[in-house]
């Protein structure tokens, strides 16, 4: 009985969005051909049939490729107006974005062309969508500590505009510990922090991120629960966990949507969210993500509200603005 319109009509807060993984392939068809970028593809059909992926590496290769296409402010402009207006469509609220700088400064885009892009969208959302925006700069992994704190330094005139830094990329190998300094720099500079911790990587890896990182909330920690005693801690610290259900099973973090373990989650008293990850390449944006989780785990409209409610708490709006959205 949680209809799609209920799941829409639902105010919520999106977390966990990676704006390069919102690229439609008609956007990046569209993208190449204004560029004059060459893309490995003939057709938006064949892209599509491209996107089956077994793990979080084999995604995030064609996710980087896909990525080649933006240059100019106005295309960083387009590719988050298309979002908002997809994010607004489903009761998105309020979107804390992630962004990959190093992507980008790596091809010769200057940070400077990426977040002001972001921004004038963010502004034009504000304006036709009533929607508030809140960016998060996130590190790439695979790469070494000495990039990002390049990357924190290109940030640095742009702070004002940065809410929170996050930690994404291929998580295997790659532990949070190995950025320990450039986090405590970006806490000593003010900033929120997040990192992906248990999407792959062990339940270590998440205690790293608390313990080390200090985090202030957990992409992904679908891990934890592999673990009572750091379940148990996740639940008592009231941490927030941005759940991304069609990720999981796209990426085979889950083999089939029947076994993921959302239900288990609130259950145990985490604080979990639904969020769409990378909603171009995992099937769907965040209703879609909430519809798959009410057939798979028979949630319940009370669950949604849960969930939804979560999304507030667990967001960095000063508290008078999550108050107003409870
Ligand atoms: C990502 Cl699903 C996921 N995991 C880690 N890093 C990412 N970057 C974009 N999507
Ligand atoms: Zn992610």
């Amino acid at each position: 009985d949680v209809s799609d319109d209920f799941i829409a009509g639902l105010p919520k807060a999106e977390l966990h969005l990676h704006i390069e993984g919102s690229l439609e392939p008609e956007l990046m068809f569209a993208l190449a051909a204004r560029n004059r970028v060459e893309i490995p593809f003939a057709s938006v059909e064949e892209v599509r049939a491209a996107y089956a992926f077994s793990n979080l590496q084999d995604f995030l290769d064609i996710y980087y490729q896909g990525a080649n296409v933006l240059l100019t402010v106005q295309d960083f402009h387009d590719l988050a107006a298309a979002y908002f207006d997809r994010a607004a469509a489903d009761g998105v609220v309020h979107a804390e974005i992630m962004f990959d700088p190093q992507t980008h400064t790596d091809r010769g885009i200057a940070f400077g062309t990426v977040i002001d892009g972001l921004s004038s969208a963010i502004h034009e959302a504000q304006a036709r969508h009533g929607m508030t925006v809140k960016l998060i700069l996130c590190f790439l992994r695979h790469l070494d500590e000495d990039a990002a704190f390049a990357t924190l330094e290109a940030a640095t005139p742009y702070l004002d505009r940065i809410t929170a830094v996050g930690l994404d990329s291929s998580e295997l190998g790659h532990p949070p510990e190995k950025f320990a300094r450039v986090f405590a720099e970006a806490r000593r500079l003010g900033l929120k922090l997040v990192a992906h911790a248990g999407e792959e990587g062990p339940p270590d890896y998440v205690r790293q991120a608390l313990d080390i990182l200090h985090i202030d909330r957990l992409d992904h920690g679908n891990r934890s629960l592999e673990d009572p005693v750091l379940t148990a801690r996740l639940a008592r610290e009231g941490m927030t966990l941005t759940v991304c259900p069609l990720s999981n099973l796209k990426l085979c973090v889950v083999d089939d949507m029947r076994d993921h373990p959302i239900d288990r989650m609130l259950r145990e008293g985490l604080r979990a969210t639904i969020n769409s990850d990378d909603p171009a390449y995992f099937g769907g944006y965040i209703g879609a993500n909430y519809r798959t989780a009410v057939d798979a785990r028979g949630l319940t409209r009370a669950d949604c509200a849960t969930l939804a409610r979560n999304s507030f708490l667990g967001s960095f709006l000063p508290d008078e603005a999550v108050a107003a959205h409870l």
